[in-house]
Order: structure tokens, then C-alpha cells, then sequence
């Protein structure tokens, strides 16, 4: 049966016993907190652990105002229930049950569309209640360059912002502007704490700012470099993209509509550096660490669980496995990724005072395997341009730079180059998606850029391996290259599972 009546601040009452919900009063929010990005993601981590420090303090100045930067999804199905929506968080007990633990966040306020009206947005980040500016917006939400971390002036988007004080469409272009209102105004400077999987996120937030704000007023650039903060911060939590199954089965578990849920594992961890310099909520109350510098943990959280995340969906994906917990129950693919951390990995991270590496591993290893969360491969898969530089690059370029083995990660990277061919063993085709996507097809097309005498495959894995907004100047790298050559090669003829059981010890192409 249809559900009719919609999870409304009215209808909070009719909640199962079992269904937290915000028991303040929602009319005295402030919107201290301006979002942009406000997907999944951000709904089920910081938004989790903001609505705790609300329960808990009962300081309601820190709501906060999520801005959509592209599509219009979540303010159409969120308006309706004046921003309340349910986090269900799943897993699996000891015994093999599936649980899911739900709860009716209330602190999200409004959520606006920028595309709509983007001088409203410019508004709230210049308004007197704001005193945080965080971002989700993905690794090309920052539209630079992934492999050396530079603005791209040639970005549609940054040449747009750049002409267009008052219309921004990037969210570099967005914060600028809005700062630029609030020194305009007399109103102080702000934090700005991006929440994306980058490494230093904040020193690169910072670079992109004060770059494009250079460009706009020198006098601009100074006032935001002398008073604004830019906190690193590391954020873990597997949030897959909510489905329609999602949306029916909590529903009805509500026993009210809820039309934009968000799923999200159990698990979560936040390293925020406390540097904010208008004032903050007590995360520290609510599952966050407040550090002095998050860097450490960003590298340790990017190198072990993004790049195993990474590795284990392009050779899941190119195999026509669905999802990571399917992934990780194929053959040898959990023996590989344990021994791509053990060997590899883990080594270079040397030694992070307080973290036992090897049990991070393992229970990362389990998270990846939760059942409950169905999270797609191909939905990690995404963006791979973006994502390889931070997850898998640096520790190769470190590794070669000190003469140590590479060969598992070089698996990792040929799984990238596999996946990009567009179909899977059973020949069924996917999209890359990617915003790469055609300047990486033009790579591997270019018969000029490389000329090698090792065959086709060599030729065209060698091509790719030097698309230089990726992989810098590792594509001049013979171990390198001759490396994920290899694996490719061996990727193509005979599979994923017969590759990965070559990665024992006893089999060694590479
Ligand atoms: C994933 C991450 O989609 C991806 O690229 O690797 O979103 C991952 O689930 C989170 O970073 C875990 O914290």
C-alpha cells in the first residue's frame, strides 16, 4: 500500500518508539552552517554528528542551509518535509542479521538549488548567522588540475565565474563571492572546511581560493588570507546512493513517507583540525576528534581504504560484479587487497602514533563486506581521473623514488586501465563516468604520443600512462609502465580472478 501521509514536522509524533527524532524545538534554528554539495554523503556524516551535538548541547545555532550545485532531486523531495529526513544505518550482527538502526535528522533548514538563484546562495554565505562554510562537492567540484593540485583557468566553469561576479557556478567561484560580500558588509571572516576525499583538503581549498580571489580584488585576497581558516579534516563513512528499494523500505518502516533518505554503514570517523575561526558546534561531543593537524590521517585514510576502495570496484566492475560486499567474496580478491595493504601500502605509511595499521586494515576489509549497504562498484568506480592521484599515485611515486616494489598497486592501476575499455568480461557495456572521460579516450587513440615496439596493448597502456593531468610524469617511468602493462595484458586475456590468483606468491608475471 501506497503511504500517503509524508514525514512532516507534524507527523513526527506518529514515529515508531524505535525511531529517534529531534526533540528540539526546530523554529529557533539558525542556519549557522551554509553546505554546498548537500548529497548523501554529507547527510549521513556530518549531518549525523552535527544533529548529536545538537541533542546534546542544545545549541541551536548551527543548522544548517545545504545548497544543491547542479540538480534540483533534493530540495524537490526535502521541501515537502520542511528538511526532516531519516539516516538508516545497516549492517550485519555476529549471527548473519541484517540491522538497521534509523533516526529523523531536523537541523537541515533549507535547501537551495544554486543553478536557480546563485546570488541567494552568495546571500546566506555573506549572512550575520553564518559562521561555517563546509563542502562536499567532490574531487572536480574543486575544478583543478588532480595530478599537481592547480586551479584550471581554462575550466568552463572558473572562466564563467571569473566574467560573472553576481551568476557563480563553481563553488570556488561561489565562496569567493560570497566573502567578498561579507567584507563588503563589515561582517567577519569565516571557516571553510571542505569534507571531500582530497588530500590537505583545506590547504587545497585555501590555494583555490586565494588563487581565484587574486584575480577578482588583490584586497580581497588579503582579507581572506589574513581571517578566514581552511581546516583539514579526514571524513570515513561508506555511503552508498540511496535506491528505490531504500525509499520504500524505510518508509514503511517510518510508517510515513520519506522520499530522500540516506543509508550509510554504522562506522564512522572524523578528523577535523579545530581551527574555526567563528566559532563552532561540539562535534567533539558526537564521534568527532578535534586534532591539531588532520594531514596524517587524511594520507593514512585516502592510501588504505580509497585505495583499496578504488582497486577492489575497477577490477570488480570490469568482472560484471555488482557490488563491494560481491566483490569482496570473490576469489582472491580479499587475499589481494589484504596483501596490497600489507606489502604495500601500509609500509609506506610508516609509523602514525596511537593507530594499529594492521587492525585498521582488517576491519576496513569487513566494512567493504557489509552486506546490508549493496554498495555499487560502478558507483565507486566513478570519476577515476580525480580519485587515482591521491589514492593509489603517491604511494607508487614514493615507492619508486626509495626502489621498492610496486606490483600490486601497479594491479590496482592496470584495473583502471581494464575497467576503461567500457564492458565487462561478459561483454556488457557501462558508461565512464568521469569528466575526463573523452580527453582519456583521445589518450589511448593518440597514435603519436607514445611509440613502442611491445604491441597494441603495451602501446595503449603506455599512452594512457601518460595522460599527464593523472599520472604527471610517472608515464615516464619505465618500471611503471612496464608494470601495469603487464597486469593489463594479463587482465584482458585470461580475467580478474585467474590475475588475482597470479598475485600469490607462488605466481609472479610481475
Ligand atoms: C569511495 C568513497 O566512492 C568512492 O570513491 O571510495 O566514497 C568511500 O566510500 C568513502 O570515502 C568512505 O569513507
Amino acid at each position: 500500500m501506497e503511504l500517503v501521509k509524508r514525514l512532516t514536522p507534524e507527523s513526527l509524533g506518529a514515529l515508531p518508539v524505535d525511531v529517534a527524532f529531534p526533540g528540539y524545538d526546530r523554529k529557533q534554528l539558525l542556519a549557522g552552517i551554509v553546505h554546498l554539495g548537500i548529497g548523501a554523503f554529507v547527510r549521513a556524516h556530518l549531518a549525523a554528528v552535527n544533529e548529536a551535538a545538537i541533542l546534546q548541547t542544545g545549541d541551536l545555532r548551527f543548522g544548517i542551509v545545504g545548497v544543491s550545485m547542479r540538480s534540483t532531486e533534493t530540495r524537490d523531495a526535502l521541501a515537502p518535509q520542511s528538511g526532516l529526513y531519516s539516516l538508516a544505518l545497516r549492517d550485519v550482527s555476529a549471527q548473519g542479521e541484517r540491522r538497521e538502526r534509523l533516526q529523523v535528522i531536523g537541523h537541515l533548514i533549507e535547501v537551495m538549488v544554486a543553478p536557480e538563484n546563485p546570488g541567494a546562495v552568495v546571500e546566506r554565505i555573506a549572512h550575520e548567522h553564518t559562521r561555517i562554510v563546509s563542502l562536499t562537492v567532490t574531487e572536480k567540484g574543486y575544478c583543478h588540475d588532480p595530478a599537481s593540485g592547480a586551479l584550471l583557468l581554462t575550466h568552463a566553469d572558473i572562466v564563467h565565474d571569473l566574467a560573472h561576479a553576481g551568476s557563480p557556478r563553481s563553488a570556488i567561484g561561489m565562496l569567493v563571492r560570497g566573502l567578498d560580500r561579507r567584507r563588503q558588509d563589515g561582517k567577519g571572516p569565516l571557516a571553510l572546511m571542505s569534507l571531500d576525499n582530497l588530500p590537505s583538503n583545506g590547504k587545497l581549498l585555501r590555494a583555490l581560493v586565494l588563487e581565484f580571489a587574486g584575480l577578482v580584488d588583490a584586497g580581497l585576497r588579503a582579507w581572506i588570507e589574513a581571517g578566514c581558516s581552511f581546516p583539514n579534516s579526514m571524513v570515513d563513512r561508506i555511503v552508498p546512493r540511496t535506491t528505490a528499494a531504500d525509499i520504500d523500505g524505510i518508509s514503511s518502516r517510518l510508517g510515513l513517507r520519506d522520499a530522500w533518505p540516506v543509508v550509510a554503514e554504522p562506522y564512522l570517523e572524523w578528523a577535523v583540525e579545530d581551527r574555526f575561526v567563528a566559532e563552532r558546534p561540539r562535534w567533539d561531543l558526537a564521534g568527532a576528534r578535534f586534532v591539531a593537524s588532520a594531514e596524517a590521517f587524511e594520507r593514512l585514510k585516502l592510501r588504505m581504504v580509497n585505495a583499496t576502495h578504488s582497486a577492489l570496484a575497477y577490477l570488480a566492475a570490469s568482472a560484471g560484479v555488482a557490488t563491494a560486499d560481491a566483490a569482496m567474496a570473490m576469489p582472491f580478491m580479499r587475499e589481494f587487497l589484504q596483501r596490497l595493504v600489507d606489502e604495500e601500502i601500509a609500509p609506506s605509511l610508516g609509523h602514525m602514533p596511537g593507530v594499529d595499521l594492521k587492525a585498521f586494515g582488517q576491519q576496513m576489509l569487513v566494512r567493504f563486506s557489509n552486506p546490508a549497504l549493496a554498495h555499487k562498484t560502478q558507483q565507486i568506480a566513478m570519476d577515476g581521473s580525480q580519485k587515482l592521484p591521491q589514492r593509489l599515485l603517491g604511494t607508487v611515486r614514493e615507492r619508486l623514488a626509495q626502489g621498492l616494489p610496486i606490483r600490486l598497486l601497479a594491479l590496482a592501476v592496470a584495473g583502471w586501465v581494464r575497467y576503461l575499455d567500457g564492458a565487462d568480461e561478459a561483454g556488457r557495456p557501462y558508461a565512464i563516468q568521469d569528466p575526463l572521460a573523452q580527453q582519456l579516450a583521445q589518450a589511448v587513440a593518440d597514435p603519436v604520443l607514445v611509440v613502442h615496439s611491445r604491441g597494441a596493448q603495451h602501446h595503449r597502456v603506455a599512452a594512457l600512462l601518460s595522460f599527464a593531468p593523472v599520472f604527471g610524469d610517472l608515464g615516464q617511468s619505465p618500471s611503471f609502465v612496464d608494470a601495469v602493462s603487464v597486469w593489463a595484458e594479463l587482465l584482458k586475456q585470461r580475467g580478474v580472478v585467474a590475475t588475482l590468483a597470479m598475485t600469490r606468491a607462488e605466481h609472479r608475471p610481475v
